[in-house]
This record gives structure tokens, sequence and C-alpha cells, in this order.
């Protein structure tokens, strides 16, 4: 009785289905995290702890949840995303966001220490989330280039900032000074004035690492399970495409004699890391089997 009487407040929640067919992005980004990354000393413009901490910490959301395909990191944000048919938490936005981007956080946390082993964590750090729907892999294909795009224009801009301040030899001017200057130094620069300023420091920008010019990408691979029903599909459709071209009596043989898909071990949760160049790169996609892996 008592129970009932209060039962309608629950009909005050409002869950929210993401609409079907549609890719689901969920892009995760360190709050205030100018603030954090010099409360913990982080190495300017980038630092290798901090950045292979981020890839753990994506690594974990990607194992325990197998519906996402690709994940895109650089600096403090992460992209994942889901594929297309994903039925995680039967697309419940509430649940999927909440717990990526605390299942996100918390293996930032766990894992801190095995990155700063002689940094103290000061305060907790904190992540926002979104959600992002894309109808099209063309959509969701100019979505990473232009987060990719991003992490280029930005670490281009960093790189020679960095560079300005710490070749800047004035003993009477302040480090904050040194920044203000580099500041004003690059304003109106376009990429080939910044190339120019590196290019004096002795620095050429293409030789900088892949890691913080492209970011990192997370592909996740097929299991066994799928490798096998994916060589069976293209079995199917390469005898398809001989009978339509009547083929020889010893092209048929050599299709029926052709060997069974190997039995791969299962690598259920395995993913791999790169750092290529995806920006409007077909190949990108082609190479990693991506098209079917996302549908
Ligand atoms: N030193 C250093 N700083 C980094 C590194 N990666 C990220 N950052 C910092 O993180 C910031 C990320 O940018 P934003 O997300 O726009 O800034 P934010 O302070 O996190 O602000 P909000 O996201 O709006 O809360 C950069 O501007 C850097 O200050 C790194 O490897 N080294
Ligand atoms: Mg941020």
């Amino acid at each position: 009785m008592a129970c009932s009487k209060f039962q309608y407040v629950k009909h005050f929640e409002q869950p929210h289905d993401l609409l079907k067919n549609t890719f689901i992005v969920v892009r995760i980004d360190g709050k205030g995290f100018s603030k954090f990354t010099n409360a913990h000393g982080f190495e300017k413009p980038n630092d290798d702890r901090g950045i292979e901490l981020m890839n753990c910490a994506a690594l974990s959301l990607m194992k325990a949840f197998t519906e996402i395909i690709i994940g895109y990191g650089q600096s403090d944000e992460y992209s994942f995303v889901l594929k297309k048919s994903a039925t995680t938490y039967s697309r419940r936005e509430d649940k999927i966001l909440s717990t990526m981007v605390s299942h996100f956080t918390s293996a930032y946390i766990f894992n801190w220490c095995k990155f700063f082993p002689d940094q103290e964590l000061e305060y907790p750090p904190t992540f926002d989330a979104r959600i992002i729907l894309y109808p099209t892999i063309e959509n969701l294909m100019d979505y990473l280039s232009w987060r990719q795009a991003d992490c280029h224009v930005n670490n281009l801009y960093n790189t020679t900032f960095w560079l300005l301040v710490h070749n800047n030899s004035d003993e009477d001017k302040t480090s904050q000074e040194k920044q203000a200057q580099a500041h004003e130094d690059l304003k109106g620069t376009f990429s080939k004035d910044k190339h120019e300023i590196m290019h004096k420091f002795g620095v050429n920008y293409n030789n900088e690492k892949d890691i913080y010019r492209r970011g990192s990408i997370l592909v996740r691979q097929w299991n066994a399970t799928q490798l096998n029903k994916q060589a069976k599909k293209e079995k199917k459709r390469k005898s398809k495409e001989e009978e339509k071209k009547e083929e020889t009596k010893e092209e048929k043989q050599d299709i029926t004699t052709k060997k069974k898909p190997e039995i791969i071990q299962d690598k259920e949760k395995s993913v791999i890391i790169v750092h290529e160049d995806l920006v409007d790169k077909m190949e990108f996609y082609e190479r990693h089997d991506l098209f079917e892996k996302l549908k």
C-alpha cells in the first residue's frame, strides 16, 4: 500500500533511446585539464605518460564494451564509435553515456600510478561526455577527420609555441612573459610560418612523433567467430561471381579445393593501437576492414 502510493514518481523518469541504425559517438573530454596538467607537472606540449594513461583508460573501456569499434584520442579527449547495429544497454542514452564516462574516469585514476609513479594525484580528475549520432558512414568519417585535423592544428601551434618559449633566453622575462611573447609572435601566422619558425630552431615538424601529430587510434580486431563468418561470406561472394562468369571446369576445381578458413584463436576483446593518417583516407578504413566492422 505504502509502496504503491509512491510508485507514480517512477514515471517522471524519461529514458531516451538513441535512434536505431545510426553510428553512436561518445566523446569524453577532460574538465579543466589546462589546470590539471599544470598541477601535475605534465611535459609541454606533449607528455608521453599522460598520453599513455589516456590510451590505457580507452583500452580498458573498449575491453568492457565490445561494440565500440574505433577509439580516437588526442590531448585530453577521446571519441568512441559504436557500430551502427549496436544494442549496448538497448541504446539507452543515459546508461551508455554515464557508464562509459564513469568507466573511463575510474580507469584513468586506477592506472594513474603506473604512468606517474613519482607524482601523487593532487585531486580527482573529471571528464565530461556527450553523445553524437551520425546517420552515414561519410558523416562519421568526416567526424574523425575533424578530430584528427584538430589534433594536427593544435599540435603544430603548441610545438611552435613551446619552442619559442623554451628558446627565449631573455633573463629579465618571467615564464608568463615569455609565453605572452610567444602568443604575440604567433598571432596571424599560417602553417607555413610555423614550419619556418621551427626550421630556424632546427626542428622539422614532419619528424615529430606520429602519436603527437596524429593522435591515437584504437581499432577493434575481428574475433575468431566473426573472422570465420567473414571468410565464409567472402567465399560465397566469390563463388557467385565465378558462376556468373561461367567459369571453366578448372576454375571450379580451384574453388572447391580452396582451403577452409583457418580457425583462429578467440581474441574477442583484442584491440590494436595505430597512429595513422585518417583525414579523408578511404584506405585507412579499408585496411582495417572498418566498413564491415562498423555495420
Ligand atoms: N602540458 C600538457 N598539457 C596537456 C597535454 N594534453 C592536454 N593538455 C592540456 O589540456 C588542455 C585541453 O584543452 P581543453 O579541453 O580545451 O581545455 P580544458 O582546460 O580541459 O577546458 P574544458 O575542457 O573546457 O574544461 C590543453 O589546452 C592543455 O593545456 C599534455 O600532454 N601536456
Ligand atoms: Mg578539456
